[in-house]
């Protein structure tokens, strides 16, 4: 009782505030109470895609971050992680099977792969899921066999070779 009086004294006031047209709402204080509800704020989005942008692993020039002219070993394991936290949008430290389809374009620039092939050679452990260090152990491996002289950079001409096939890892 007390609260629809003071709901009807709101719209009362509301109205008094405003530059008329309220007469029709004086009747209503239901109405205008339900009108100056709050605006809840939308819950959480869910997992979507990676930016467009975001592309750490994209091509040469994205990994060579100092414009060196060469890919050190450093430069691919930072461009991994950076990958690998852009795609964990659930921030649990693993990468699911939904994550790693929602960045299935930026994962892709690693030569192609998809999730299902990339769960496939990089899951050590069979749990369906990639955890930050298996995710490297793969980035690595992969590194290695692109550095085909082992002088732990991947310069120009070796980045221009076609690329191995993707490394096993674990197993
Ligand atoms: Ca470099
Ligand atoms: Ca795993
Ligand atoms: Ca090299």
């Amino acid at each position: 009782m007390s609260s629809s009086r003071a709901a009807a004294l709101l719209a009362i006031a509301l109205c008094a505030l405003s530059l008329g047209g309220c007469k029709q709402k004086q009747t209503g204080p239901d109405v205008a109470a339900s009108e100056t509800a709050p605006v809840v704020a939308p819950a959480m989005p869910p997992v979507t895609a990676v930016p467009r942008s975001a592309h750490p692993m994209a091509d040469f020039a994205a990994l060579d971050r100092d414009h060196d002219g060469r890919i050190a070993s450093a430069e691919h394991a930072q461009a991994a992680q950076a990958l690998f936290e852009m795609v964990d949008m659930q921030h649990d430290g693993n990468l699911g099977l939904d994550e790693l389809k929602a960045g299935a374009a930026a994962l892709a620039d690693i030569d192609g792969v998809t999730p299902e092939r990339l769960l496939a050679i990089a899951d050590a452990d069979h749990d369906g899921k990639l955890t930050l260090s298996e995710w490297m152990a793969f980035a690595n491996a992969r590194f290695g066999l692109l550095d085909r002289n082992g002088d732990n950079f991947v310069d120009r001409a070796e980045w221009d070779a076609p690329h191995p096939p993707l490394p096993p890892v674990g197993g």
